[in-house]
């Protein structure tokens, strides 16, 4: 099956990243392949030749929608098809929304970004959330919603409402994906990120390593986001949160040499993208994070909360970059 974007208008995207090479698998599968101090340096020299190496970029999660999800996805505690022990949710009230990204601003985030449980957003969910678009904007933080799958014609009234961002992951390379998820393809993904581009938001758009995928899997995953074209601005990379309950807790957690590796990968092949340590933080010790940024990684999910499950205590990462020497950047 060919997996390609439809419908990409260029000129709605001129803020977008252009893409730099033709990134096809074996060239990625090259980088991993790497020595891991010649592909870290590799990654370094990218990295410093387009960022400020010593900056981060922090944001924030809220869950405006809990659980109860149509979709299958393997590795989600939010899923209705397995037992997580997550709740079903309501959307969430306009102002406990405002509160919340209020107290993101407060504690330092330049980005907030609102996750709902949803297959793809019902045309009467569209109004509530750009309100909550139109009120975080308004705090002078950058936005970005998660929403599932969307229509050309709701991304644009996203666009009209101010949103910054839009988050919609490939997750894994096409190969490994029907493994993972039976209840949408991989084309209906790209779809959406046609969508996202076409009506002028920007793309973030990354992927899980960890569920069993193999070396070549990741680069296959990698080649998909450096091969769109333009690239996404923002690229988080997630390290697999085995939750009990999900069809993929148990799984032999990936060598964390590997996660890093994947970073270093992603920053060679997407050398102007935001590329995020994302799910998983809470698992890894600071030595490991450490090695994250080295490899390219500029950007954190911060906040004690992911959407359901835990990450590393706003203070906790604040007194990790403060040892660093790392500041954070402003949105
Ligand atoms: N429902 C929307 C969707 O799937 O597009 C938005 C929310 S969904 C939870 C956003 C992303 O979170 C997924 O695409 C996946 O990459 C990530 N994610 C979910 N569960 C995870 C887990 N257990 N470990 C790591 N990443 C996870
Ligand atoms: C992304 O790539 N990772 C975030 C965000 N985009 C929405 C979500 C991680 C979720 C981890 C599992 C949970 O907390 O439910
Ligand atoms: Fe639903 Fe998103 Fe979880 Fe998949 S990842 S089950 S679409 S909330």
């Amino acid at each position: 099956m060919e997996h390609t974007l439809s419908f990409i208008d260029r000129k709605a995207a001129q803020h977008a990243i252009p893409q730099d090479a033709d990134w096809r698998v074996e060239r990625v599968a090259a980088l991993f392949e790497l020595p891991f101090n010649d592909l870290l340096f590799r990654a370094q020299q990218v990295h410093r030749a387009h960022f400020d190496a010593n900056t981060v970029q922090l944001s924030t999660l809220l869950s405006i929608k809990t659980g109860g999800c149509e979709e299958d996805c393997g590795y989600c505690p939010q899923s209705a098809h397995h037992d997580a022990g997550v709740k079903a949710e309501k959307l969430m009230a306009l102002d406990e929304v405002l509160a919340a990204a209020q107290a993101a601003k407060d504690n330092g985030a330049s980005r907030f970004c609102m996750g709902a449980a949803w297959r793809s957003p019902k045309d009467r969910h569209l109004e509530p959330v750009m309100d909550m678009v139109r009120g975080v904007k308004a705090m002078g933080l950058e936005t970005c919603v998660t929403l599932g799958m969307l229509k050309a014609e709701q991304a644009r009234q996203l666009k009209d409402a101010g949103l910054d961002y839009y988050n919609h992951n490939l997750d894994s390379a096409p190969e490994f994906y029907d493994k993972i998820i039976t209840t949408r393809t991989y084309q209906d993904r790209l779809d959406t990120l046609g969508h996202v581009r076409e009506a002028g938001i920007n793309v973030c758009c990354g992927g899980i390593v960890g569920m069993g995928e193999s070396r070549l899997e990741r680069a296959g995953l990698i080649a998909q986001l450096a091969n769109l074209d333009p690239y996404p601005e923002s690229v988080p990379i997630n390290n697999l949160v085995q939750v009990e309950g999900t069809p993929l807790a148990g799984t032999e957690p990936l060598d964390p040499f590997e996660f890093v590796r994947t970073i270093a990968v992603a920053r060679i092949t997407m050398p102007r993208t935001m590329v995020r340590l994302s799910a998983g933080r809470e698992q890894m010790d600071e030595a490991l994070q450490a090695l994250c940024f080295m490899a390219g990684a500029n950007s954190i999910f911060y906040g004690d909360r992911l959407l359901t499950t835990a990450n590393p205590q706003a203070a906790k990462d604040r007194a990790l970059l403060a040892r660093l020497g790392m500041r954070t950047s402003d949105a």
